[in-house]
């Protein structure tokens, strides 16, 4: 396929969006079709820079990041996006932004409990122990996304495993 689409990957802080985001992008390079990823190591430090966690700051971040999307999009890369994006009004914002099709929302299913064991930058210790308002999970909330593309299980399932499975959507439409 020729067709660019946005990969939403969406889920809790240490469910494993840019593990998985890192991993396509990998799979999708060997596969001869270029990609690029959107993360807070590259918008929350630069675009983004100046906005927190407030609900407000969140729904900004997520449009700003939106509408970044887009343009990959309309530049005809594949854009894999890693961010929590909690509420599903900014998800759904995002998916209006592009044609049927090209928004892909990948939830990357972990539970809070899995999450916090994890812990990998010991944040969820540090939201536990008050040291981190509004951190979601423990005190801020995320939306469950109702109707996504996908459903990756990443406390079941192995990386390869979930690439497999994305890999395999994309093929079945016309992306691959
Ligand atoms: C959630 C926070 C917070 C709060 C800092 N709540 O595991 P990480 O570290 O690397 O990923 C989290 C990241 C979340 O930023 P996003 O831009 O993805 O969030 S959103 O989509 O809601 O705008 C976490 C870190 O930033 N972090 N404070 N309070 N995560």
């Amino acid at each position: 396929g020729h067709k660019s689409c946005i990969l939403w990957f969406t889920g809790l802080s240490g469910a494993g969006k840019s593990t998985l985001a890192n991993a396509l992008e990998q799979q999708l390079f060997r596969q001869g079709k270029a990609s690029y990823i959107l993360d807070g190591d590259n918008v929350r430090h630069g675009l983004n820079k100046g906005l927190g966690f407030s609900d407000e700051d969140r729904k900004e971040n997520i449009r700003r990041i939106g509408e970044v999307a887009k343009l990959f999009v309309d530049a005809g890369t594949v854009v894999c996006t890693a961010f929590i994006s909690p509420f599903k009004e900014d998800r759904d914002r995002v998916r209006e932004l592009v044609e049927e099709g090209e928004f892909i929302e990948v939830y990357v299913r972990c539970s809070l409990e899995a999450c916090e064991q994890r812990d990998p930058k010991g944040l969820y210790k540090k939201a536990r122990a008050g040291e981190i308002p509004s951190f979601t999970g423990i005190s801020s909330p995320y939306e469950e996304p109702e109707s996504p593309e996908l459903i990756i299980d990443s406390d079941k399932l192995s990386v390869e495993e979930s690439i497999e499975t994305i890999i395999t959507y994309l093929k079945e439409n016309e992306i691959l």
